[in-house]
């Protein structure tokens, strides 16, 4: 799954800014053809934006159902000999397309792109309408789950997630054209052996017709444009290698730039995209690169921000950039769900280390008190065969998105799911399977801090435990010395039970910015120092532990409840990205480590 640009045999329109939007309350608009008209009692609607930070109405606000989208664009003359698709980067959550009154696409997943080719739909030369209808509701089989209940005809969403339920059309919308014989994807793989740097690369042309073969042309550039290696070849896959390659890392995130041209009898294609060679491997309980230890400091983030909601804005994700690179962090996880590519793109330049989770959160009973009993959801009438197979088309199509990108070093499973219960382990084998059939980087689960380590279904499956850790927090709240106690006990029940490294993928509590306490008492900027500082004082003594990553990176938005006052407050920056004490702390502490 390539992601759109633009060059000599590639053209892209950016559809991005205001489109038509209602609300279908009955959800009668496809009985009615709302594509085939102007939708009913439109408004402006920007693209792209979750619509719950720009609508005032409480009802609209907090919708739940069907809603429908549109816009006229021109499709230039010229594209007639073209082949056009569209991509839209994520409509949240689930998305049916039209063309000019033409049926065309079906899409189930919040945060993974749509892209079809639309070249049998459109009307070259004129103006063209397309139209999406959008549903946000959520079900067992979805990721993440959640169930819907109604009362006076509205509809009412319950998750098991600690995150606002944003809708919209999140990420960019895009039209390119391809010659009719194209290069629809380029996955490769880099590795290394005795100092030089291996790239595995498979090629998949489409378009191809019968009788006609292909020839395969690449060319790998140095950051200066030079040539270094050039090949020419028939099949559909090739291993080459380069001799003392400059190695991609946090430290040098060196980018060579990869072009691969596609020719068949009467047409020539061209994609490029850049390419860092590393290698990523655990050996003996750590995580290398490049054959270096290498220990993670970093965050588990949100995409979140007021205004924009869950859409992805160039300038926010730039100045998130910026703060973790002045915290020293070298890492962070996609927590809850894939992010927008551009993010990977980011972290491919800046030299971050990413950790690629799955929309796969809440899988867990509804009502889950702070320490109690869990319920059970791996069962037919909740998260069942359907699901799992959802979860696993969701996990290969991130896996094909995201697999260039050599700052992610490893795919997550799921977070917190219920990993005691004896069918969680049937149903996490074939997902983890089917990730190691597609990518040999290692995979992670991370563990809610009631999973007792010896019950656990999953742990044995892959490769590093995930970690959420509050104790102190949501156990024995406000006591450190209590809490320390039980977080060591913990630890050491997950080193007996498995013997595998373990990966802090949570630790923090909630802080109100300029509240102090002396002594230090829950959500007082004094308290989140002192609990960052136990735990991380804590992990200083565990060779199991390759990485440490704070919950969160800035506070962010939930769903109203009696325990978040405006959301969810264990930032280490505020939502408007300002730094709490405890941001200074970190600092100090991960520019003095070196791995
Ligand atoms: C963890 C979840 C995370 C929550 C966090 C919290 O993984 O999504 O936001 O707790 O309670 O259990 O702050």
């Amino acid at each position: 799954m390539l992601y759109p640009i633009e060059n000599e045999t590639r053209e892209l329109k950016c559809l991005d800014g205001l489109w038509q939007f209602s609300f279908d309350h009955s959800s009668i608009g496809e009985k009615e053809e709302w594509y085939s008209k102007k939708i009913p009692k439109s408004i402006d609607m920007a693209v792209p934006s979750s619509i719950n930070e720009l609508l005032i109405d409480p009802e609209e606000e907090s919708y739940i159902g069907d809603m429908w989208y549109q816009k006229e664009v021109f499709i230039s003359k010229d594209w007639e000999l073209e082949q056009v698709h569209l991509r839209i980067g994520a409509a949240a959550y689930h998305s049916k397309v039209w063309i000019n009154n033409n049926d065309v696409f079906e899409h189930h997943s919040g945060f993974l792109p749509l892209d079809c080719n639309i070249s049998n739909f459109i009307k070259p030369g004129r103006w063209n309408t397309i139209t999406i209808k959008l549903n946000n509701e959520l079900s067992w089989q979805t990721l993440p789950p959640g169930t819907i209940s109604e009362t006076d005809n509205k509809k009412h969403l319950k998750t098991q997630h600690d995150f606002y339920h944003y809708t919209g059309l999140h990420r960019s919308v895009y039209l390119y054209t391809t010659p009719n014989t194209f290069i629809e994807e380029v996955s490769l793989n880099t590795d290394l052996d005795e100092g030089k740097g291996w790239i595995d690369l498979t090629l998949s042309p489409s378009g191809v017709k019968t009788a006609d073969s292909v020839k395969w042309e690449i060319q790998l550039k140095d950051k200066e444009g030079k040539v270094v290696l050039e090949r020419k070849f028939p099949e559909n896959s090739v291993q080459f290698h380069l001799d003392n390659p400059r190695l991609w890392s946090p430290a040098d995130p060196y980018l060579y730039e990869l072009e691969v041209w596609l020719s068949s009898s009467d047409s020539r294609d061209k994609y490029s995209l850049p390419v860092g060679i590393r290698s990523i491997e655990i050996k003996s309980g750590e995580l290398y690169l490049n054959g270096e230890k290498m220990y993670l400091k970093g965050f588990g983030k949100h995409e979140d921000m007021d205004i924009k909601g869950k859409a992805f804005d160039d300038a926010l994700a730039l100045k998130d950039f910026a703060l973790m690179k002045w915290s020293g962090a070298n890492s962070f996880r996609t927590s809850h769900y894939p992010y927008a590519e551009e993010w990977l793109q980011m972290a491919d330049r800046e030299g971050f280390l990413i950790i690629d989770e799955i929309g796969a959160v809440g899988m867990l009973g509804q009502s889950v008190p702070a320490i109690g009993e869990l319920d059970g959801v791996f069962q037919e009438d909740k998260i069942n065969d359907l699901s799992q197979k959802n979860h696993m088309k969701e996990m290969e199509m991130l896996i094909r998105r995201d697999r260039n990108h050599p700052s992610v070093v490893m795919w997550c499973v799921a977070n917190e799911a219920s990993t005691m219960e004896e069918k969680a382990g049937a149903y996490f084998e074939p997902i983890i399977n089917k990730v190691r059939e597609l990518d040999s980087r290692p995979v992670m689960n991370v563990n809610l801090m009631l999973i007792e380590p010896e019950k656990c279904q999953v742990s044995k499956m892959v490769d590093v435990i995930g970690l959420n850790a509050y104790f102190g927090w949501y156990s024995s709240a406000g006591d450190l010395n209590i809490g320390k106690k039980e977080l060591i006990e913990w630890l050491d029940r997950w080193k007996k039970a498995f013997d595998k490294p373990l990966m802090i993928t949570e630790f923090g509590v909630d802080t109100v910015q300029g509240l102090h306490k002396l002594p230090a008492t829950m959500f007082s900027e004094e308290f989140q120092a002192d609990f960052l500082k136990m735990y991380t004082e804590v992990f200083d003594t565990r060779r199991e532990i390759i990485g440490e990553h704070v919950w969160n990176f800035a506070d962010f938005m939930t769903g109203q409840g009696i325990v978040r006052v405006d959301g969810n407050k264990k930032g280490i920056f505020t939502r408007q990205r300002q730094p709490k004490m405890a941001a200074y702390k970190l600092k100090d502490r991960w520019r003095e480590r070196e791995d």
